[in-house]
């Protein structure tokens, strides 16, 4: 016997699933027969008969040593799909077994033979469309052995299909929960971005809830460069769900990809999931604020709150290394007016620029980066003869850092 289970051959993989129906046979009469085999001679690959997908092949083992080779030819949709082979055996005691080839007519599949008078139904995954199949048999007492055989696609691709590979990831939607499934060898690769605005960190859950009892699902995440993203793929026991936290930047230079996989055989095909990406909303309504252009603008007193979404990696010498949110606030003072502020918030830290006297005017951090954790200051200049624009930006060193500050604008 050969190969029934996972096995790949140049480039796409076919599973070979066998079930046998002990169903004797006893419809099919004498008079349903011609009185030649229309598809003979067809008794080497080079002289197969071609016949169409789903069409029903009605024909003859003429003796022992008889054996009939098909040709089946489409348009190859690009999708991994389930092909059904369904051999019935119309002889009372004919074992049949079928061999399959690929178009470059090498032998990919044998299946088991079915057993005396039994029919035979196997399938495999493919996103091939051209094949060769050979119906042969033993042990029938008398011949012809009649048999039928149809070969056709299950379509059974969900509508993301084809996402075999990262690069032809489908767009998944946000906040929608989609039906999806795996058959073997198969690997769905989702594109992950939110268009809703520019560069503004968010936190996305990515929900999948398994419908099969065989799948063990794996999830793994890629940059938008492609690269993978390190420390989260996550696995999960045959039958379990995964739910994955995940920081994004929204925008069109900005995505994720998932690949979802199963590190179990399937058994029952499709293994069917359902899949949700839901955006959290956790950045706060005046993103982006991410540079003092975009700054949040604050003209009266009060009490302002934010959440830096992603925190910034530091190296050891202090220096930011890694993209993170930063959170501008643009304090307009008018002229005449005293300001004071206080800054509170765990993990929190902040750069406190000179103020500017003009409204479009670059600012420069005043002195050295304040870095301090969990420290509050409380700052008063005095009045000046002109409106001053004092910004600040907050920075984390923890993801979903909250910061606060208490603004004072008096005379
Ligand atoms: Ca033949
Ligand atoms: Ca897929
Ligand atoms: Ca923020
Ligand atoms: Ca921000």
């Amino acid at each position: 016997m050969k190969q029934t289970n996972l096995f790949r051959l140049s480039g796409f993989l076919f599973t070979v699933l066998c079930v046998f129906a002990v169903l004797f046979n006893s419809c099919k009469k004498d008079e349903d027969k011609p009185n030649v085999d229309q598809y003979e001679p067809n008794n080497s690959i080079t002289e197969a008969s071609l016949v169409a997908f789903n069409a029903e092949i009605n024909a003859w083992l003429t003796d022992k040593d008889d054996v009939d080779f098909y040709k089946f030819s489409g348009t190859a949709s690009g999708k991994l799909d389930l092909l059904k082979f369904m051999l019935t055996n119309n002889s009372p005691d004919a074992n049949f077994t079928i061999t399959i080839y690929n178009k470059n007519k090498e032998e990919i599949a044998q299946a088991p033979y079915a057993g005396s008078g039994v029919n035979l139904n196997c399938q495999m995954t493919t996103n091939e469309a051209e094949f060769y199949v050979k119906v042969s048999g033993k042990d029938a007492t008398s011949y012809p052995a009649n048999y039928t055989l149809m070969v056709g696609f299950a379509n059974v691709a969900d509508k993301f299909e084809p996402n075999d590979n990262i690069t032809t990831a489908a767009l998944f939607p946000l906040n929608k929960v989609e039906e999806c499934n795996l058959l073997p060898g198969d690997i769905d690769f989702f594109k992950i971005q939110d268009l809703s605005k520019e560069n503004v960190w968010d936190v996305y859950e990515v929900k999948l809830v398994n419908k099969s009892t065989d799948m063990s699902p794996a999830m793994s995440f890629f940059d938008a460069s492609k690269t993978e993203i390190e420390g989260l793929e996550t696995i999960a026991g045959q039958g379990k769900d995964i739910t994955k936290q995940i920081f994004m930047k929204s925008g069109a230079d900005n995505a994720q990809y998932l690949k979802i996989y199963t590190l179990s055989p399937l058994v029952t095909i499709p293994a069917n999931y359902t899949l949700e990406v839901v955006k959290k909303n956790l950045n706060e309504a005046s993103e982006p604020n991410d540079t003092y252009s975009t700054a949040q603008e604050i003209t009266v007193s009060g009490t302002y709150q934010g959440t830096v979404v992603k925190k910034m990696g530091i190296d050891l010498k202090g220096d930011y290394v890694e993209d993170g949110d930063i959170d501008f606030i643009k304090v307009i003072v008018p002229a005449g007016k005293r300001f004071g502020f206080t800054v509170s918030g765990i993990n929190i830290k902040y750069d406190r620029y000179s103020p500017v006297y003009y409204s479009t005017g670059v600012p420069e951090i005043f002195g050295s980066k304040n870095r301090d954790t969990d420290s509050w200051m409380t700052t008063t200049w005095g009045a000046i003869n002109s409106v001053a624009y004092y910004y600040f930006a907050f920075k984390s060193t923890a993801d979903l850092a909250i910061w606060s500050i208490d603004i004072e604008i008096k005379d």
